[in-house]
């Protein structure tokens, strides 16, 4: 077998992404004895082969030996229904979230609507009010779009410098689904914007009635009002029957369990863009209305918690988004960001949704610290953690965008660390 000489393009040990293709068993440096089938090899039969298993089923299940779980945060007594759940990214694939994965942020506990007796209702500065139902809805043409969504408050130990943890208890606020609904602007145009509206005030049917107000310009530029979630109604916890989606924008103000619209001619000045979704500065002014998610990355694998088995040739490869475009590409270093290579970007390169980027690395068994930094289809390149804290200090809770970076010992073990 003839081995290509490997072409590093960066320090300690980063190689060029077109390598990628010649990355099998045999390049990997797995022991080869184990991967090269003799001319005389046998294969085993194994029992799942011997019998028939079960039959078909109603609604499927993923396989009993993936073992793949949101992380939730434990309860809190005295905040009923409200908490979390954090999507497992360092075990996923491609860019698409499994809605049973899909990570969940409640105020007060998910709802059990019957869309039977659901309502929209778009009232306010409109020429005409008007109240839908579940059924008036699935008659409107809808569209399909790929789409990430990110609390804003994800990745916020990594500003403030908490040692330790995972991809997923880290970053996993984050999801991506293809998303499929009505245009807001559609619903809008239906109920006539009165010129006086500037803002709309969104609220939803769950016991925090939680509130946001949008602008205008966004209301009628990309927001969905959606109903189905990679192909099947939404799930409970992510607002069934609909949800306002409102894409790149911090995951909060797509108000789920979507129950009024109201037109108004400013912000509503709900709870949740006041005392909470505003960033606290160090002179404790706040900013309000911080809506775009920047750009960012992460590197998934290998990731927080994991272990190099040996030294050899690796496959490093992560996510990327941004909510003010698409990824136009994605850098990688070895040597804590002294040195960049460009990754491959595996994925489409679709506006606000994740993209997939892969790179090989040749680990010397030595220590390296591994990061990622993508920029977007706007120019704008992923911060530091160091200029992260510099625009906005580590108590503005929201907004977390900085560089990850994991370090691997001589033992290959690899963890959280602040650089
Ligand atoms: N009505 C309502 N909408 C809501 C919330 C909520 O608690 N109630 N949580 C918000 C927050 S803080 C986020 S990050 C996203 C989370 O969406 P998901 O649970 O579908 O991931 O929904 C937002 N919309
Ligand atoms: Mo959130």
């Amino acid at each position: 077998m003839k081995k290509q000489a490997l072409e590093k393009v960066a320090g300690n040990g980063l190689i060029n992404r077109r390598h990628l293709l010649g990355m099998g068993i045999t390049g990997m440096g797995m022991a080869v004895s184990n991967s090269v089938l003799g001319a005389d090899a046998g294969l085993e039969i194994p029992t799942w082969s011997r019998f028939p298993g079960p039959g078909p089923s109603a609604y499927g299940e993923p396989s009993r030996h993936t073992g793949l779980q949101r992380m939730a945060a434990p309860p809190n007594p005295t905040y009923p229904g409200g908490g979390i759940s954090r999507t497992p990214l360092q075990h996923l694939q491609g860019i698409i979230t499994p809605n049973s994965l899909h990570f969940e942020r409640h105020h007060a506990g998910v709802p059990d609507i019957d869309p039977a007796g659901h309502k929209l209702v778009i009232n306010g500065l409109v020429r005409q009010p008007l109240v839908f139902d579940y059924n008036d809805l699935l008659r409107y043409p809808m569209v399909s779009k790929v789409y990430f969504i990110e609390c804003s408050g994800n990745g916020r130990s990594n500003t403030q410098g908490v040692p330790g943890g995972t991809a997923q208890s880290i970053h996993g606020l984050l999801s991506c689904s293809e998303w499929t609904g009505i245009p807001l602007s559609t619903l809008l145009d239906e109920a006539g914007v009165l010129p006086a509206a500037t803002w709309i005030a969104a609220v939803g049917a769950d016991a925090a009635s939680m509130g946001r107000s949008v602008p205008m310009e966004k209301a009628l530029d990309d927001v969905l009002v959606a109903l189905f979630q990679n192909g099947e109604p939404v799930r409970p916890e992510q607002g069934y029957p609909l949800r306002l989606f409102v894409p790149g924008w911090e995951g909060n103000i797509s108000v789920k369990w979507l129950t009024q619209i109201k037109l108004t001619n400013g912000p509503a000045q709900f709870r949740d863009e006041t005392s909470k979704y505003t960033d606290t500065l160090p002179d404790r002014s706040s900013r309000q209305f911080t809506f775009p998610m920047e750009t960012k990355s992460l590197i998934t694998s290998p990731s927080g918690e994991m272990t190099l088995p040996r030294a050899g040739l690796y496959k490093i490869t992560g996510i990327a988004w941004s909510g003010s475009g698409s990824i136009s590409g994605v850098e990688v270093s070895a040597d804590g960001g002294r040195t960049w290579a460009e990754a491959l970007i595996e994925s489409e390169r679709w506006d606000k949704a994740l993209a997939r980027f892969s790179i090989p690395w040749q680990w010397d068994g030595g220590e390296a610290i591994l990061q990622s930094r993508a920029t977007d289809s706007a120019g704008n390149v992923q911060l530091t953690r160091e200029a992260v804290i510099a625009d906005r200090g580590t108590n503005a809770f929201y907004h977390n965008p900085g560089i990850q970076s994991w370090a691997v010992n001589s033992a290959g073990e690899i963890s959280n660390i602040a650089v």
